[in-house]
């Protein structure tokens, strides 16, 4: 058999050399997303994280497949080369290997899914989350605290306890909303009429922004909120500061 000539030799490097950069850049940081602070969110990362992998592993091969092809086939001569009609092993394995991808992304979406919206028993704390137009209200029942929102000046800050199972429940008063913190890699809608909610288990300090994710009217763009994760003694004392001010 002849050896490839240099130049050919040369493609076949470059394409080596661009699918391990690509693999590279996708292994030596994040994946797009951002960092969660909650144990929903980090399982949410894993689930991306593994697609990711997945896709790039399909892209790698496609994309090495029509390199081959296109090298090993190109035009040498006018003469017409061997046609072949079909290959049923070539055609049974690419049935069943993408069969087999999707069967595969499906049972971990699930497995995230159900991990992700299990009722997990009681939660430390309960905040009730009211969209309107065009702000929030928090509410928080077992203390009878409630932090609303304005027009205009800074926008609404929900404090949590740090290592604490919470739940937020959701309600809308007008439209559809939606509530969304991106480090919680996670959002839920707010429909009017149904109760929808949300548990999270906080696991890292830090002020968060918040936003609403549902386009819902004129003034949509105002419905920014913080979230702000505190250790609990903070917390306690937030939750006295608040008392002692209403
Ligand atoms: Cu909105």
């Amino acid at each position: 058999m002849a050896l490839p000539c240099p130049a050919f030799r040369r493609r076949r490097l470059g394409l080596a050399a661009a699918a391990v950069a690509v693999a590279l850049a996708a292994c030596s940081g994040g994946f797009g997303e951002p960092d969660p602070v909650t144990q929903e969110g980090s399982s949410i990362q894993s689930l991306w994280r593994g697609s990711v992998v997945a896709a790039l592993a399909v892209g790698l091969l496609v994309w090495g497949l029509i390199g081959w092809a296109l090298l090993r086939y190109r035009r040498r001569s006018d003469t017409v080369p061997s046609q072949n009609p079909y290959n049923i092993p070539i055609e049974i394995l690419y049935t069943v290997v993408p069969v087999a991808i999707v069967a595969a992304l499906f049972f971990f979406t699930l497995r995230t899914e159900r991990a992700v919206t299990r009722n997990p028993g009681p939660p430390d704390v309960t905040v009730e989350v009211i969209g309107f137009q065009w702000q929030w209200q928090f509410r928080y029942p077992a203390e009878g605290i409630t932090v609303t929102g304005e027009s205009v000046g800074e926008p609404p800050e929900m404090v949590l306890p740090l290592g604490q199972r919470v739940r937020f429940e959701l309600r809308a008063t007008d439209v559809a909303h939606s509530f969304w913190v991106p480090r919680f890699l996670a959002k839920k809608d707010l429909i009017p009429g149904l109760r929808n909610t949300m548990t999270v288990d906080t696991t890292e300090a830090g002020t968060y922004v918040g936003r609403c994710a549902e386009f819902c009217g004129l003034d949509h763009w105002r419905m920014n909120f913080s979230v702000r994760v505190v250790p609990p003694a903070q917390y306690e004392r937030w939750l006295a500061d608040q008392k002692a001010n209403s």
